[in-house]
């Protein structure tokens, strides 16, 4: 087959593959087949779509219809968590694959009307205590915190080179943090801001032997110190590499690097971190950033600056240990590659990194086996390359099936080109072999994509999601802001678009993630840290959070404990005075699945949720005399409109 062979567009009509391509696919469909002794939706799924397929597989063409359906009846779950990001919406999504079923959303750079992300307590301490010390100065007078966030990167931590289920890290890009929210609650718990760098593009976990590290790629590049003394001298531009320890959410160490980071990754080893890096020529306007034909990926020897944490080869900037990986250092090693790379993704083989071309039509392999030679100097950084395939314009992101395929984004040609990385090798070599084994038509300008379990050594080859910029004509006209479209690609059997589904601003990236590895609890733990304040109020106050419903006053605060009980709050009224700083401290005794409560003060800008067994605690001050009425805003109960109660204010 040619490598620039176009196929039929899938959203016109049925995608036909050529006997050719079916035989290159026989692997796949002898999964496809194996797939219907599993059980479960699988059984369901793969059951009516197999027909002929399964029969001398190798010998019929396999067409649309023949692909897995997507389609996961009412009533049955989903095989597979999909955590989306949002974008600039500053959020975390978590879908259902392959249903693609949008279940729930995750506040988190955002602020939340339903949840009160932003306005508790709980999260305004989780928003505003990793702050450093210079912004919490910067946004005194604006409400002490930010308003926004862009949500690019989100990955879940690992162990031992898969899934893990604890957590999940994503960066904000708008206002240089890293988030951390717990798998168990699905509740952000950490978020700090990263000093010396500005803005965090690029991150991901240590895949081995777990995360331990969280790599995270300061991408613009800034004058250190950033005191206004200096705009137009790039030699005083740094870009910054962070680890932060996943564990402690404490900044571990930084590289201060040359050129702007872009995407990162880890190796399945534990040695190396590495990550896309533009702008070699260290400039700070357009044509002086785009001057030069090649970039690199820079290596980061894990090990090497371990020691040299230990042994004090560091400067201290910011209280944070920060060490020169800049070229030349032996730190780090600068790979070259065609100019202007973006996303880095290592292969669930272990041993390949693909570095994407974005301005170049190829892709870069790197053979992390060659990389203790690069870094001992015996080779140079250049051979550790061993393919470097032409795959179409404008390549982006990749995803891997853990069958030795690849799976490239196109974002010009519009495309998801699937390809070998053991023809690619090939080929490197000089065989006469094409690693391109089928381009995929997506609707439209894919960013990233990301297969099932595919960052993992897990990978399992059976579902891709292409995160496309733009829908096209995909949907009925919403006005001049359309929305994404994000499209599921079945690459365990027919290889074809199965499902379209419309997104809101702007899902960058996803993770897919088997279900049996994310076990979030139903019910809160009463014990939970999350509300480790109000417990500690409430024993100063000699309350009992769980059964209590008492007014305390210390001075002109004063704090109001209650209970919910469907359709109950526990104080049908509590009277304050005007003047006083009034916290509200609700904790939700239900115990039953499901059954959350909430709390909104009306005309108070107040409002929370209460999941099942959680406390929530809210602050404002009453300064509006009056009867004002609260209520549960979240439908719990025939009597939900009838769950509320009356504060009064009583003039000053
Ligand atoms: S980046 S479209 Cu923010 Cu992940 Cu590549
Ligand atoms: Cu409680 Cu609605």
């Amino acid at each position: 087959m040619s490598k620039d062979s176009k196929q039929t567009p899938t959203d016109k009509q049925p995608q036909k593959l050529a006997p050719t391509d079916a035989q290159t696919h026989e692997d796949s469909l002898i999964d496809v087949n194996r797939r219907s002794f599993l059980g479960g939706t699988a059984t369901l799924a793969a059951g009516s779509a197999l027909g002929g397929g399964v029969i001398g597989a190798s010998l019929l063409p396999m067409d649309a219809e023949a692909a897995t359906s997507s389609e996961v009846k009412p009533g049955k779950l989903d095989e597979y968590y999909g955590f989306w990001s949002s974008g600039q919406a500053g959020e975390l999504r978590i879908l259902g694959i392959p249903s693609m079923r949008e279940m729930m959303r995750v506040p988190v750079f955002n602020r939340c009307s339903a949840t009160g992300w932003g306005s508790t307590n709980e999260s305004i301490k989780i928003l505003t205590e990793g702050l450093l010390p210079e912004t919490k100065e910067f946004l005194k007078d604006k409400g002490g915190m930010w308003q926004n966030g862009d949500l690019h990167h989100p990955h879940m931590s690992f162990t031992d080179g898969t899934y893990d289920g604890r957590y999940i890290f994503a960066n904000d890009k708008a206002n240089t943090r890293v988030c951390r929210i717990r798998c168990d609650v699905m509740k952000v718990d950490k978020i700090i801001e990263i000093p010396n760098a500005s803005d965090i593009h690029g991150l991901r976990p240590q895949k081995y032997p777990r995360t331990g590290y969280v790599f995270a790629n300061g991408e613009h590049r800034v004058p250190i110190p950033n005191d206004g003394s200096v705009l137009d001298d790039p030699s005083k531009y740094h870009a910054i590499f962070t680890a932060i320890d996943g564990d402690t959410m404490e900044i571990a160490w930084q590289v201060m690097v040359d050129g702007n980071l872009d995407n990162c990754d880890a190796d399945y080893q534990g040695n190396y971190a590495i990550s896309t890096c533009y702008n070699s020529e260290g400039g700070v306007t357009l044509p002086e950033m785009m001057s030069s034909e090649q970039d690199w990926a820079v290596v980061f020897d894990i090990k090497r600056i371990e020691k040299a944490v230990k042994k004090g080869d560091y400067k201290t900037i910011n209280g944070v240990k920060v060490i020169d990986g800049r070229k030349g250092s032996r730190y780090t090693r600068y790979i070259p590659v065609s100019n202007s790379p973006h996303g880095c993704n290592t292969a669930p083989d272990g041993r390949h990194i693909v570095i994407n071309g974005k301005l170049s039509p190829t892709v870069t392999v790197i053979d992390v086996n060659l990389l203790p030679d690069v870094f001992s100097d015996k080779i140079k950084p250049r051979d550790a390359v061993v393919a470097e395939p032409e795959l179409g314009l404008g390549p982006l992101h990749t995803a891997f099936d853990g069958k030795g395929n690849a799976y490239t984004t196109l974002f010009l040609d519009s495309q998801m080109c699937m390809w070998n990385i053991d023809k690619a090798l090939q080929a490197y070599k000089g065989k006469d072999v094409n690693p391109i084994i089928k381009k995929i038509d997506v609707q439209y300008q894919p960013g990233h994509n990301h297969s099932s379990m595919g960052e993992t050594k897990e990978a399992d080859g059976k579902w891709l999601v292409s995160l496309n910029k733009f829908s096209k004509d995909r949907y009925i006209n919403v006005g001049p802001l359309k929305p994404e479209n994000e499209q599921l690609i079945d690459i365990g059997g027919s290889v074809s678009v199965v499902h379209d589904g419309p997104t809101f601003a702007e899902p960058h990236d996803c993770i897919i993630v088997r279900a049996d590895i994310v076990n979030p609890r139903s019910v809160w733990d009463r014990n939970d840290s999350m509300w480790e304040d109000a417990r500690q109020w409430a024993k100063k106050d000699g309350v009992t959070l769980e059964t209590d419903n008492k007014v305390i006053r210390d001075g002109n605060k004063v704090r109001v404990y209650m209970i919910s009980v469907a359709p109950n709050f526990g104080l049908d009224k509590f009277t304050v005075k005007q003047g006083d700083e009034v916290t509200v401290i609700v904790t939700n005794v239900d115990q039953v699945d499901d059954l959350t409560h909430g709390f909104t003060m009306a005309n108070y800008g107040v409002a929370m949720e209460l999941g099942p067994q959680a406390t929530a605690s809210t602050t404002f001050k009453a300064d509006r005399p009056g009867v004002h009425w609260y209520y549960c805003q979240w439908f719990c109960h025939a009597l939900h409109m009838e769950m509320r109660g009356r504060m009064l204010v009583e003039p000053a």
